[in-house]
């Protein structure tokens, strides 16, 4: 399986309810490899260029005032799949339909404040990840643990 990045937002509720701890531990639990992180606001412009599919959509001025009303945490997850491995921890994008055992399973009930983003393809996730990060803010590093989470060639 190729290793793969994720651009993943613990988004303005998961930072309004303090449980950006909770979230970062599912993940290094699962054993993704955390290799760039950063809180910020965002801006109107960057809502803009992240959610570029939804910006003629009738909900999308909610879905902006909605992202950029506080301060999120921004983060490149990395591991073999890890795009798929992400959407499949977080569960399906409504918080009441996603089972429990998923992030938004856990911890969420709605639509719009559904805790956390992970990119939807390896394709987007390069794309995102250019709207958060600058090339030296995202850590290339040996883990001690890499040997032991999966094979390089499985
Ligand atoms: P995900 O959050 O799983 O990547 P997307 O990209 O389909 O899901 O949606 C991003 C955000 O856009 C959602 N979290 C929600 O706030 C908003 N959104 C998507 N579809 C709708 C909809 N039909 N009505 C209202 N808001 C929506």
């Amino acid at each position: 399986m190729a290793r793969e990045r994720s651009l993943v937002l613990f988004k303005p509720d998961a930072v309004q309810r303090r449980l950006c701890g909770r979230l970062l531990t599912r993940i290094e639990e699962k054993g993704l490899k955390v290799v760039g992180m950063k809180m910020l606001r965002l801006t109107s412009e960057m809502a803009r260029a992240h959610y570029r599919e939804h910006v003629q959509k009738p909900f999308y001025p909610a879905l902006e005032a909605f992202i950029t009303s506080a301060p999120v945490i921004a983060l490149v997850v990395e591991g073999p799949g890890a795009v798929e491995v992400m959407r499949r921890l977080m569960g399906p994008t409504n918080g009441r339909e996603a089972p429990p055992g998923t992030l938004r399973g856990d911890f969420g009930l709605s639509r719009q404040m559904n805790l956390i983003h992970g990119s939807d393809s390896v394709e987007s996730a390069r794309r995102e990840i250019e709207i958060y990060f600058q090339p030296h803010e995202i850590f290339e590093y040996e883990s001690v643990l890499d040997g032991n989470i999966a094979l390089p060639d499985e």
